[in-house]
């Protein structure tokens, strides 16, 4: 039982930025049975033609906020100069995944073999009885990048190469445009175009209303990714659907006039309305032929979905709220939408999106994994490499990060002509810097909050 694996000065790695390791006083617990020995695991030969048994060592987990916050997880091997590195940040509860991997996952790993990557993720995920969730299931997250980095780093090969290979030469890309009115909106767009994005999200104000999702944080197309909503506490936002579900359709038309059909356009509605709201939203759209619409309706309610449906043939997007490969089954399996957006970062990494996008390939549904400046740059590899050696690939959402996010975390894919590529190094491409990182402390930041004239609580 590796129970005490250095619970005491650890405990200060929440207060800051810092690393946190777990090598030794863990691996020395284990009664070591032979290859791949460890407490949970299952005895089986060594699979890696060649090359000696490898042995996860360490096990370290870095929170740092090069412009924001990001969690990073980084797995040492018993390979001199092996490693990997995973992202398992969650936007405003990035220490409560932290200590999920540092107190409680880490010490399952030590001694383990990284190499069985999907017997790691089944032992991570069932191993618990306590299944799912956002906070677990962006730890495996972390924990499941990392060793599709190592697997990539041991072979010599981009970890799309290993899914199987390329399908196309990039992931067609989107960008963020949004304003005040519909002129700075049209504006941000052509911004984009110039830059060259095939596909971009309009988001507006909403007259009347203070804040509106979408229309702060990211203000710039095609520049970096917006400053991370730092403050001690969460900030209030004004929501009513009328006035919203009015404005956005005029949007739309004000957006086609100006720009013709050419470029792509799609909006989020973020998961604000009601079944009958979300219904004649997509019915008001139809005319301007979207790309899609994200996420009118809340992740608990997907029945509600065939009413939307039923009424439009808006194509829909949704899922970035989602965290297991069943959350995803019903909307699939009856193609309610036609593209499904999980957030690789909160529904278990790699593995779990390779079962996601074949279960859509099935019922000819696309994916649009989320890609926001809230996820470090090893999740936005990790989406590119997906994309990039599936078949059924929809649409990538991108960011521009910050000079300091890149320095810290490097190897963010690179966008060109319209598309996203990841680097043809082995492994996912990204690292981290933890001297560099160590500048950077965690700062408490939180999404803003959102509520209705009558001071009820709203969807954000
Ligand atoms: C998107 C998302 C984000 C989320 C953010 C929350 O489509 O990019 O909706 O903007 O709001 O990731 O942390
Ligand atoms: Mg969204």
């Amino acid at each position: 039982m590796p129970s005490n694996a250095g619970s005491g000065n650890r405990r200060e790695f929440l207060k800051s930025a810092g690393t946190v390791s777990l090598a030794g006083t863990a691996a020395l617990a284990q009664p070591l049975l032979g290859r791949g020995a460890v407490s949970g695991d299952a005895p089986r030969p060594a699979s890696t033609a060649g090359l000696p048994p490898l042995k996860i060592t360490d096990v370290r987990v870095i929170v740092t906020c090069p412009g924001r916050n990001y969690v990073l997880v980084k797995i040492m091997t018993s390979e001199p100069g092996l490693y990997g590195v995973g992202d398992a940040t969650l936007n405003g509860r990035e220490l409560a995944v932290a200590s999920d991997l540092e107190k409680h996952i880490a010490p399952l790993l030590i001694g383990r073999d990284p190499e069985a990557v999907e017997d790691i993720y089944q032992f991570l995920y069932r191993g618990p009885y306590w299944r799912g969730g956002p906070i677990q299931m962006t730890a495996l997250a972390g924990v499941d990048l990392a060793l599709w980095d190592i697997k990539g780093k041991r072979a010599g090969m981009p970890v799309y190469q290993l899914l199987g290979g390329r399908t196309r030469i990039g992931a067609l890309a989107y960008d963020h445009a949004s304003g005040n009115d519909f002129a700075e909106v049209e504006d941000g767009v052509r911004k984009a175009m110039e830059r060259g994005f095939k596909v971009c999200r309009a988001q507006v104000a909403i007259a009347g209303l203070q804040g509106t999702y979408g229309t702060s944080a990211r203000s710039k197309p095609g520049e970096v990714a917006g400053p991370a909503p730092i403050t001690d506490l969460p900030s209030t936002e004004l929501f009513e659907p009328e006035p919203y579900l009015r404005t956005i359709p005029r949007l739309f038309a004000h957006l086609r006039t100006k720009l013709g059909e050419e470029m792509e356009l799609l909006h989020d509605a973020h998961e604000r309305l009601n079944p009958v709201q979300a219904a004649r939203l997509a019915k008001d759209l139809e005319p301007y032929h979207l790309f899609y619409l994200e996420d009118v309706l809340r992740p608990e309610y997907k029945e509600s979905f065939r009413l939307v449906r039923e009424h439009s043939t808006t194509p829909l997007a949704m899922g970035e709220l989602f965290n297991t490969l069943w959350d995803c089954v019903p909307l699939i399996k009856e193609q309610l939408i036609d593209f499904i957006r999980c957030d690789l970062g909160h529904i278990g990494g790699i593995t779990n999106a390779r079962k996601v996008a074949a279960l859509a390939e099935a019922f000819q549904v696309q994916t649009a994994w989320h890609g926001p400046a809230d996820i470090g740059p090893p999740t936005h590899a990790a989406n590119v490499h997906v994309d990039i050696s599936i078949p059924n690939f929809g649409v990538q959402e991108m960011v521009f990060f910050p000079e300091a996010t890149q320095e810290v975390i490097p190897g963010a894919p690179e966008f060109k002509d319209g598309y996203m590529m990841v680097r043809e190094t082995p492994g996912l491409g990204t690292d981290v810097n933890e001297e560099l990182a160590k500048k950077y402390p965690y700062q408490r930041a939180y999404l803003p909050t959102a509520r209705r004239k009558d001071g009820s609580v709203q969807d954000w």
